[in-house]
This record gives C-alpha cells, structure tokens and sequence, in this order.
C-alpha cells in the first residue's frame, strides 16, 4: 500500500466512518491519478466479506423502499449487526432529489452509529455505478459492515444488474403502482427472492391484499414446480408485516448458504466482476493512449469529412494502439 492509503484502510478497518466515506469518494473518482492510490485501495489481501449478506431493495420509484430500509436497518442492528445501505440511481437527473430522500427517509438509521449511508454516486462515473457499487461494497466490508443493503430504482435493467452484486433480492410493489402484473419485467421475476407489496394500510389495505394474491399466482404459474418468491403485504407507515418480511429475509439467506448457492453466486460474481473490471480498465487504457494522438486526430478528420466511416477508424485505431 502507498503511504498516503495505508493510513486510511488503517483508520477505516478500525471503524472511522469518515476514513469509510473518504475511500469511497477515492474510488469514485474517475481521475487518472488517482488510479495508482484506488489500486492500493483494492490490494490490502483480506479476505473480505464471507460472513456478510448483501440485500438488494429494488422497485419502481416511490413505492416505499426507503421507508423500508429505515426499518431493516434498525432491525438488523437490534441483532448486532452492522448496516450499510448504498443507493444507485441509474437516472442522472434523479439522483439530487434521492439524495434529500435518502437522508429524510431514513432519519433514526442515518443517525445510528452502527449503520452507515452512502447515496448514489453523481452520474458520470467511469466503470458505471454498478461497477463502483462492487468496489464501495467491498470497502464498507472491510470496515466491518456484515449486512449491505442496495437500494435501487427499478427501471429499465437495473434489477437484473443488482442482483449481480447481492446475495438476496427484496422486490417492493404497490397496489396500483403501474407496474401491475404486465408493468413487471420477466427478467426481474427471474431474480427476486421476496415480494413486498407496501403500503398496505388505510384504504389501501384491501386493493393490497388483492394485487398480493394475484401477485402470488401469477409466480406460482410462472414458476412451476420450482418454489416461486414469497409475497407478503406490508405498511412501513404503520410497520404491519416487517417482523414477517425481516424473518423471510433471513430464512431466504439462510437457505441459500446452507444449500450453497450463496458461495455458488458469489464465486459467479467475481468472475462477473473480474470480466467488467477487465473490460473497464482495456477501455480506460485505450482513452488515455488515444487521447491527443496524431493517428487519432488524422481519422478524426477523415471520419468528419464523410471520407471514412466511423466503424472502419475505429478499428483502425484500436489495431494501431494494440500494435
Ligand atoms: N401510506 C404509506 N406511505 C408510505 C409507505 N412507505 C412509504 N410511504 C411514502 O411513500 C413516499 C415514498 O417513500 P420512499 O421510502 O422514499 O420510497 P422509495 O421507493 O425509496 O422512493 P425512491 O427512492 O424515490 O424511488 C413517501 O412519501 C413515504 O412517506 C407505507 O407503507 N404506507
Ligand atoms: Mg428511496
């Protein structure tokens, strides 16, 4: 380790939250120089992370995960566990309010001394905010955070992604969301492990209990003679159904490491994670070799002028900086 990172893995091994948050702003960083001090980062050789279980809480915007995670957080911590909770937001413009969100809707978690907040990293970031989730995971293990929960906005593919990164999915739905049974995506109920439907409480109770039934046969169908995900009507507002859903959760964990698909999923994750991380890097290195060269400056203005086509440059740029 370098002079300047050694005292920081130091100082959040031990448990300094802003020796966590600093290393993670490091590695956040998309700046070339600050690549040698992110590699340190990453070197120190423990084996980190075996004994923790990484939750993801995924749904559409809105429908009360962060609610949620304010009460599991809690939770987890009245067992003696340590709590982290990461945001990604896959959609820039989002990510300044989730921010806000983030904090107020998790007032008693974000002042806990045994949990620690991170919201989602800006847009921009080299790599993709899955990427740098991995290595932000990775950290708060090693500061000795054992539950890391993975808050994300259900859209498009990130649900899929997400559960590249954990060991157990949380799927939050509502009555009349939008998302009823056509809105939600095959991919996504292909990788989720329990059901919410939050916001059970008031009028809303009945139309919850129905969209959980449907809910729950159309898994069942879809699932065959394979267990399909469990379904459980809960109220953060009114806290009904979180001691059955937290119970879910750790018998889901359970299960999965005394099966061994746990060690199986995670071992299929570092080989995820070695191949983007190969990728990343073969991208980062050919942007700073091509950055302000002459053979790339001449394609350009050939590609500009209409007299080379941009798939043929970009091949021949490639095979020159590979030599
Ligand atoms: N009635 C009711 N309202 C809830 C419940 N859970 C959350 N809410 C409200 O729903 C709104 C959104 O809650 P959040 O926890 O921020 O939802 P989220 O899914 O994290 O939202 P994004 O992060 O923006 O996608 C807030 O106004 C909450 O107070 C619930 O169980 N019942
Ligand atoms: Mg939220």
């Amino acid at each position: 380790m370098t002079d300047k990172v050694h005292p920081l893995f130091s100082a959040l091994v031990s448990g300094d939250r802003g020796a966590l948050g600093r290393a993670i702003t490091l590695m956040e960083s998309a700046h070339p120089k600050d690549q040698d001090e992110k590699l340190s980062l990453l070197s120190s050789g423990h084996s980190i992370g075996t004994d923790s279980v990484r939750i993801a809480v995924t749904g559409a915007p809105g429908v009360g995960k962060s609610s949620l995670i304010e009460h599991l957080g809690l939770y987890l911590i009245s067992k003696g566990h340590k709590v982290a909770v990461l945001a990604i937001d896959p959609s820039s413009d989002r990510t300044g309010g989730s921010i806000l969100g983030d904090k107020t809707r998790m007032p008693n978690l974000s002042r806990n001394p045994h949990a620690f907040i991170r919201p989602s990293p800006t847009s921009g970031v080299l790599g993709g905010v899955a990427q740098m989730t991995r290595e932000t995971i990775y950290l708060c293990e090693a500061a000795g955070y054992d539950r890391i929960i993975v808050e994300t906005v259900g859209i498009g593919q990130s649900e899929t992604r997400v559960s590249t990164l954990t060991d157990v999915v949380l799927f939050v739905t509502m009555a009349g969301s939008g998302d009823g049974l056509q809105g939600i995506k095959r991919g996504v109920l292909e990788v989720i492990d329990v059901v919410a439907v939050n916001k059970s409480d008031g009028a809303s109770v009945q139309p919850s209990e129905q969209f959980a039934a449907e809910l729950a046969a159309a898994l069942h169908l879809l699932y065959g003679s394979n267990a399909p995900p469990s379904v459980w009507l809960t109220s953060a507002n009114t806290q009904v159904g979180l001691e059955r859903l937290w119970a879910q959760l750790e018998e889901v964990a359970e299960h999965k490491m005394t099966s061994g698909d746990y060690a199986r999923n995670r071992k299929k994750q570092l080989e995820t994670w070695f191949e983007q991380a190969t990728m990343h890097s073969m991208n980062q290195f050919i942007r700073h070799m091509a950055s302000p060269s002459d053979f790339k400056e001449d394609l350009l203005v050939q590609v500009k002028s209409g007299v080379l086509h941009p798939y043929v440059a970009a091949d021949r740029l490639v095979k020159k900086l590979m030599g």
